[in-house]
């Protein structure tokens, strides 16, 4: 304990241990599933070179400034020094940087030059997979860019979109674009319909004024946005609801004096995370804008954005979960406990080997959407493909979202204390995590958009779910090592069959309490599907098997458990609200 005479912990010596920190080490050469699943469905050269040259940079380049984006957050400058409102939200060069590279990656451009056909967008969002968490969030406004290129190609291309779509779509920093996404108002953010005050206000020349308040915007620094607002007639007159709403687009822009044109940005929103991300409230006050969609179609219109964004927030999910592992399995192998290794105390390899399969389903399932939305876009879907598409868009979004938290949240804990210690950059991935499962949708709206879906295909869109996962179990039947997990997975088709069946004729008040758990149990039964379509593939490993029985061992049919314990009887609500409220039934 002594050390040239001098205790070890004295004056300025504290001792000679420094635990090593855990690397990040280029994650698309760690990340052996994605690789397996490139290799079984891309075999293309030039995607691996680029996807290895890209996340080498994200290793050793990227990630800085991720951080630097953290740690120079955006701030909002009202006025000039000589006080006129200028209303600037001052950005961190690394934020900055972001934006070139994003551009120069093509990580937006990728999906519409398709430079391999369907798979397009695989590569595009197994390049966005590798970046998320080293992005400084900047995914969210390329998330909302994508979305508007989607939803401009979709109403087609002409005036006044064609050059935004050109720079939405652009591989020159100097050109390119990022689109807001303005939905939410103070009334509601789920409830569009009724939230939306926003007044358009027809002007001669064919464009509009938009008046109103944008209570949540992000990344507010773009160019351009997409947002909703409700015609006014001569009179002053709107239409009330979902048939009053249209689609806009609005550049953002400045006068001579250097003030925004048509909006104030009242504050920037203090957030749990995504701190690198300015979120405004914004007044607007004469916003010049254009109809885009026809009038009364602004939801239908902006569907296409609420697509996309939502499989980019699924991609984020898988990613954050995917980084935490990888940094996990990396500390493990080099922080002792009790005399050994991490990685050799098998309770602790338990708690990583959970965190990997539910990483390891939700990345099948995310790509599976990929491919699917590749598959629409370049003409080859058939109409099973495009039910499933929209099917799983919010499952995906739901569950996957749900899972970034859980499996984040255990993954700072295989840390220890150092876990919860900011600048390791270890808890903004939890805080960034948070906000997956509320924007874009909340778990329980998308639920009940799972339900909608249902009902207004006359359960095609079940249908197609059905016959595509049966069809991804025909490969393994033959496998030995996976006959439990397709034991399991057969099961609960047939439970969930069942009962979906019967629903039908079950009142609106049944499948509203049931919706969350039917779109668990879409989401788990599917996974389960693709595990074990993956592993019976000829180039899989032995892990790919064992990950497949992991996940089919669980519960994965919460419906059929949940609907056995008369959760859904129209005797429940009033007791979950008794429960809630702590007050006596009626
Ligand atoms: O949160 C936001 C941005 C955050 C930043 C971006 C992050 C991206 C990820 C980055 C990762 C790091 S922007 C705000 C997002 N807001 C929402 O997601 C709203 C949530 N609420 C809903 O989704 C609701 O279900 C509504 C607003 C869509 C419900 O409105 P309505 O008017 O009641 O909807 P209806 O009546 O059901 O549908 C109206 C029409 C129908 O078409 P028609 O009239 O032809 O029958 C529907 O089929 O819209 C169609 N529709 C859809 N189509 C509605 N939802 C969809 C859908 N999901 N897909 C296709
Ligand atoms: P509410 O709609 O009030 O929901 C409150 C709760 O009630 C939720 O748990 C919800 O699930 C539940 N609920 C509501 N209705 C039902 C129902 N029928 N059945 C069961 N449960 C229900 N919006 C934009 O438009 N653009 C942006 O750029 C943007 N950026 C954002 C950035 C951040 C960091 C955050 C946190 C939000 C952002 N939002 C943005 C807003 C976001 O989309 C909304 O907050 C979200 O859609 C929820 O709306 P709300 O806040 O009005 O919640």
């Amino acid at each position: 304990w002594e050390t040239e005479g001098h205790p070890v912990f004295s004056r300025a010596r504290i001792g000679p241990f420094f635990q090593d920190r855990p690397v990040l080490k280029n994650p698309f050469l760690e990340d052996a599933l994605l690789r397996g699943y490139l290799r079984r469905h891309l075999p293309e050269q030039a995607a691996f070179s680029d996807l290895c040259e890209f996340g080498e940079r994200v290793a050793s380049e990227v990630d800085g400034w991720g951080r630097e984006c953290e740690a120079t957050p955006p701030r909002l400058v009202h006025f000039d020094p000589w006080g006129r409102r200028v209303d600037h939200i001052v950005t961190s060069p690394a934020w900055r940087r972001m934006k070139d590279l994003s551009a120069q990656e093509g990580l937006v451009a990728l999906g519409y030059e398709r430079p391999f056909g369907e798979w397009s967008r695989v590569y595009q969002m197994s390049k966005l997979y590798l970046y998320s968490p080293s992005s400084g969030l900047y995914t969210c406004p390329l998330a909302m860019t994508d979305g508007a290129a989607k939803v401009i190609q979709s109403l087609g291309v002409s005036w006044p979109v064609d050059e935004a779509f050109n720079r939405l779509t652009t591989r020159h920093p100097g050109h390119f674009w990022t689109s807001g996404q303005w939905m939410t108002e103070r009334r509601g953010g789920s409830d569009v319909a009724s939230g939306t005050e926003t007044v358009a206000i027809p002007q001669q020349d064919g464009s509009y004024k938009l008046h109103g308040f944008k209570w949540f915007t992000s990344a507010t620094d773009a160019d351009m946005t997409l947002t909703l607002a409700r015609v006014q007639d001569r009179h002053g007159a709107t239409t009330p609801g979902s048939r009053g709403l249209s689609l806009f687009y609005a550049e953002v822009s400045r006068d001579q004096d250097g003030r925004l044109k048509g909006i104030e940005v009242q504050r920037l929103k203090d957030k749990l995370g995504t701190r690198q991300m300015p979120t405004a409230e914004l007044l607007l006050d004469g916003l010049q804008a254009y109809r885009l969609s026809d009038e009364g179609r602004g939801v239908a219109s902006i569907a296409n954005m609420l697509t996309v964004t939502r499989i980019h927030n699924s991609v984020s999910a898988i990613a954050a979960m995917r980084r935490v592992v990888q940094l996990a399995r990396d500390y493990a192998t080099h922080r002792t406990a009790f005399g050994k290794l991490l990685k050799d105390h098998p309770l602790h390899m338990q708690t990583l080997a959970r965190m990997e399969v539910e990483t390891r389903a939700a990345f099948l399932l995310v790509m599976d959407v990929c491919r699917l939305l590749g598959r629409e876009e370049t003409g080859v879907a058939t109409q099973l493909d495009t039910l499933l598409l929209r099917l799983l868009t919010p499952v995906v979004k739901l569950y996957t979202g749900k899972q970034a938290v859980a499996v984040v949240s255990e993954g700072l804990e295989s840390f220890g204390g150092q876990g919860y210690i900011e600048d390791t950059g270890l808890p903004g991935l939890l805080r960034d995590a948070q906000v997956l499962s509320i924007w874009e949708g909340t778990t329980n709206i998308l639920s009940l958009d799972v339900l909608r879906c249902v009902a207004r295909s006359s359960g095609m869109v079940l249908e197609a779910y059905f016959t595509h996962t049966k069809s991804l179990l025909t490969g393994a039947s033959s496998v030995s090592s996976l006959a439990p997990a397709v034991k399991a997975v057969g099961s609960a088709l047939s439970r969930l069959g069942e009962l979906v069946q019967a629903a039908g004729a079950r009142p609106p008040s049944y499948l509203e309490l049931a919706a969350r758990d039917l779109s668990y149990s879409l989401a788990r039964t599917y996974m389960g599907a693709l595990l074990i379509d993956h592993a019976s593939w000829k180039g899989a490993s032995p892990a790919d098997t064992y990950a497949a029985l992991r996940w089919c061992e669980q519960d994965l049919c919460p419906l059929v458990t949940n609907e056995a314990r008369g959760w859904y009887n129209p005797s429940t609500p009033p007791l979950d609200a008794a429960l809630v409220y702590d007050r006596p039934t009626q």
